[in-house]
């Protein structure tokens, strides 16, 4: 089944050797006949040569394809396989159009890997990025091909009756024998990675709407029948989505029709495809009974990201994979501004700023510091499934950030309509991207440093910036001056300095701001190093550095303890308000795991002080207050150390938050009762802050009732999780029993199962909440075995094998970095065992141990030994091959 992706030696694809198309594909007719166990496909093209480049045989790609037929002009030609291509040598001389017609089969039902054309309960679905296409038919599966479909989809009409694909309905009817069928065309050229179909019993929420141009559209939203009511909130995502491409960057909708399809078996969150996104579930389905209030916001931003994909990604397209950063850098950067942009409150933007940076730190500086580490355009692949990562995404949008920093808001609308007016239809790079913005504001800063700036695509690795203050009492002098350095990442031993633009502002000792001019307020740092001088400074200040966390970099800079209070009580800029907050926490996480002996009340009074005053402030939100009181995770705090023992990290973590929940008690009693009601549900980030901060509460509540002995918050906890009127209550309240490890949590558990057996979103957080729980004595690998032998667990489902075991062994670090190697024993097993049927999700399994070589014995020699042990089997894919080969170099 999988043979394809394992035979031959693997081949290393490199940026410098691209080379454009031997061919064009101008026109493409696909009919299918689709059957689960044998689906026919009739790929009619039109072909011509590129006259640009020297002739050459035609070579098509595919992938576990029976090949019958292959005719062209209409009569029988000789062909050849070579290294799982179709090859044609001998085609019509000279650049005259030819038609292709290739007739090929697949079995959609046995397709496990979930790329291409595959079932999931019954449903036909089409997964085609990167290179998922060729498993449909022989094709130029490339981005720079890009071709007008017409496809006819013909299928048996009781089992089949909603049948989809790209674009516009033109025809639909019935046929012999209880088929029916539906002819599409998309008015739009596109890459073939953007092909889709959907075909099974599905119901639509539609939704009419006239754009600001006038324009009539039909919004739809495809999902099973029971799970209608779970629609609206998608449908409401949508609507924004539209509306705001429209307002902000003058981009309407170019299609007549744009479908939403949810599919239960997804590898990743959803997909663009040209007038018909396919989703996750866990990306469309959301209702206040089974969707919490983070799976509301993550729908809005997955629907408005695929939307707007429609202009960056499918308008303007990729040249080849390693551009991927061209569509998803700036599309993640654009669905980033929708969503601060539907924030009422300038607080609530703040409060998603510091959400992303937080991902940013906690998942790409890791990534960056790794053995995966690369340059957000990478220079080489194995297999590119294993690019679609968080530096190509999260990084890339920060680079996009950058560059609207150093142009302005205006300026960054103005280089989009440039991009779009010199390179709509097109498939182009990333140079083609920053040469537009730069060229759209020649006076900008990004214009002068264009070529500097655009080292942030091709070298790897967060770059360090050092900063030093310097006060001159005599002088009235300011001085500040910054050193930027970034150590070396595979493949790249020397770095070229980096262009960083840093916000700042100078506070006062009593946290005043002092008035700087706006050329003050962003510097940017072009040289390894250099100083800036503020005049006039009456006292010595404190710098607020790198606000609005203006550069992905990590800022090192000696604050004492004081300055760091001003900053958190003080500093006008809400995410360097945070970042003070997590700063100190983090100073005295690295002192109590660093000092020796057992660990011991890690937290002075001067901190929790701090603490009490942020959640006690009457200025503050709740959301904020929930952000500023979370304190930097396990896998933060690590990435500071050069050796980690994970044990030590977590036992030091938990004892301060221990020490936050008692001395704090009274405190967080309050702060529960006052946020608790919010009346109606209704998700705005507003009243999810209060939510989220009673929830908070209530954790911290039960777990220090765990200390005393308290039976009061527990029961509380229990009630409120029976009487929540919305899920992020009622999960809230359980989390808040299962992490302090009540008695009452088993029973809540077994009630929460019952309540939602058929809910199949909501079994995964009930699946991932127990992998993910703290361990207590070593519990939770017994309890992560005993849940994949549950009757509602499924491996092959991408959903709930995350929702298991990447919650353990991604999540969960205290429980998974076991002194016995059993918790990598156990990762290895799942990693060969996910890889036998699906790729692409065992390579994501694989990037758990990425961090090995930090880890302290005996940790580390059990991690590399799991990983060799992964390495040592003959059969492996080429996704966790390329994994595991580069933890071990
Ligand atoms: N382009 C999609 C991500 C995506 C990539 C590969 C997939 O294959 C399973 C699916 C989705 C996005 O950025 O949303
Ligand atoms: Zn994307």
């Amino acid at each position: 089944m999988m043979s394809s992706l394992r035979e031959g030696p693997t081949t290393v694809v490199r940026r410098e050797d691209y080379a454009p198309p031997a061919y064009w594909i101008d026109t493409v007719e696909l009919t299918f006949d689709l059957d689960p166990a044998k689906t026919r496909v009739l790929n009619r093209m039109t072909l011509r040569r590129n006259a640009a480049v020297p002739a050459q045989s035609l070579r098509l790609d595919g992938e576990d394809l029976n090949l019958a037929r292959v005719l062209v002009n209409g009569a029988g030609c000789s062909f050849r396989m070579d290294a799982g291509q179709l090859v044609l040598d001998s085609l019509p001389e000279g650049e005259a159009p030819f038609t292709l017609e290739i007739f090929t089969t697949c079995a959609p039902e046995k397709n496990s890997q979930l790329m291409g054309l595959y079932v999931s309960q019954g449903t036909f679905f089409t997964q085609c990025e990167a290179e998922g296409f060729r498993r449909i038919t022989y094709f130029l599966d490339r981005p720079d091909v890009m071709a007008s479909y017409t496809v006819t989809l013909r299928a048996d009409k009781q089992r089949y009756p909603v049948l989809l694909s790209n674009g516009n309905l033109v025809e639909s009817g019935d046929l012999a024998e209880g088929r029916h069928f539906a002819k599409w065309v998309d008015p739009h050229r596109k890459p073939c990675y953007l092909f889709a179909l959907v075909a099974g019993q599905l119901v639509g929420r539609e939704q009419r709407i006239v754009s600001r141009s006038g324009k009539d559209h039909l919004l739809q939203v495809y999902v099973r029948r029971g799970d209608m009511d779970k629609t609206e909130h998608a449908m409401n995502s949508l609507m924004a989505s539209v509306a705001w491409d429209e307002a902000r960057f003058g981009l309407p909708l170019d299609l007549e029709r744009f479908m939403i399809v949810a599919t239960s078996d997804f590898n990743m969150g959803a997909m663009e495809n040209k007038g018909l996104n396919i989703f996750n579930t866990k990306y469309v389905l959301a209702n206040a009974a089974t969707a919490t209030d983070t799976d509301f916001a993550n729908i809005e931003s997955v629907v408005g990201h695929e939307y707007f994909h429609n202009w960056t990604g499918n308008r303007v397209t990729c040249r080849d994979w390693f551009q991927l950063s061209l569509k998803e850098g700036l599309t993640v950067f654009r669905d980033q501004e929708f969503s601060m942009d539907l924030c009422a409150e300038a607080s609530a933007r703040a409060v998603k700023r510091i959400e992303d940076v937080r991902v940013l730190r906690t998942a790409q500086f890791p990534e960056d510091a790794g053995p995966m580490a690369h340059p957000v355009r990478p220079d080489s692949y194995v297999e590119i499934n294993n690019f679609y990562t968080v530096t190509v995404y999260e990084k890339g949008a920060e680079v996009v950030r950058m560059m609207q920093t150093l142009v302005g808001r205006d300026g960054f609308a103005r280089g989009m309509k440039l991009y779009f007016e010199r390179h709509d239809g097109q498939a182009v790079t990333c140079d083609d991207f920053a040469q537009a913005i730069a060229d759209a504001n020649p006076d900008s800063a990004l214009a002068r440093l264009l070529e500097p700036f655009k080292r942030w695509y091709s070298q790897a690795g967060t770059p360090r910036v050092r900063a030093e203050g310097h006060y001159d009492a005599a002088a009235r002098r300011y001085t500040l001056s910054l050193t930027q350095r970034c150590a070396p990442t595979p493949g790249q031993a020397l770095k070229q300095p980096f262009v960083i633009p840093v916000a700042l502002g100078l506070l006062d000792a009593s946290g005043r701001e002092l008035p700087l001019s706006p050329e003050q307020r962003l510097f940017v740092l072009t040289d390894v190093s250099q100083s800036v001088v503020f005049e006039d400074i009456d006292s010595a200040p404190v710098p607020s550095l790198l606000r609005g966390f203006s550069a992905p970099v990590v800022l090192e800079c000696d604050y004492s303890d004081e300055q760091l209070l001003n900053l958190l009580a003080h500093d006008s800029d809400p995410f360097n308000r945070w970042e003070a907050g997590q700063r100190l926490a983090l100073r005295r996480a690295l002192a109590a795991i660093a000092a020796p002996g057992p660990v011991d009340a890690p937290l002075d009074a001067a901190f929790i002080g701090a603490m009490r005053a942020v959640l006690r402030h009457h200025q503050f939100d709740a959301a904020f207050k929930e952000l500023a009181l979370t304190l930097p995770s396990e896998t933060y705090i690590a990435e500071q150390l050069d050796v980690v023992d994970p044990q030590r990290v977590h036992a030091v973590r938990e004892a301060m938050r221990e020490q936050l929940a008692d001395a704090l008690q009274a405190d967080w009693a309050w702060a529960h009762e006052a946020h608790k009601d919010n009346g109606a549900y209704r998700p705005d980030p507003l009243s999810a802050g209060r939510r989220a901060l009673a929830g908070m509460a209530l954790t911290m509540l039960c777990l220090n009732a765990r200390r005393t002995g308290d039976t009061v918050w527990p029961g509380k906890a229990y009630q409120r999780f029976k009487d929540a009127g919305n899920m992020t209550d009622r999960f809230n309240a359980l989390s808040a029993l299962v992490v302090a490890d009540h008695a009452l949590a088993s029973e809540a558990l077994a009630r929460f199962h019952s309540l939602f057996r058929d809910e199949a979103l909501v079994l995964d957080k009930w699946f991932a909440l127990q992998a993910g729980a703290p361990d207590r004595g070593g519990n939770v690998l017994p309890a992560v075995k005993q849940l994949m032998a549950h009757r509602d667990f499924n491996l092959r489902n991408p959903n709930r094998a995350r929702s298991v075991i990447f919650s353990y062994c991604n999540a969960n670090p205290g429980a998974f970095h076991r002194a016995d190697a059993s918790g990598y024993v156990f990762w290895s097993e799942r990693v060969i065992e996910i890889d036998r049927f699906n790729p692409q999700v065992a390579a994501r399994l694989a990037r758990a141990l990425d961090r090995w070589k930090k880890l302290a014995e005996p940790y580390r020699g059990a991690a590399r030994e799991a990983i060799a042990r992964v390495a040592a089997q003959t059969d492996l894919s080429n996704d966790v091959r390329e994994v595991v080969t580069r933890a071990l170099s």
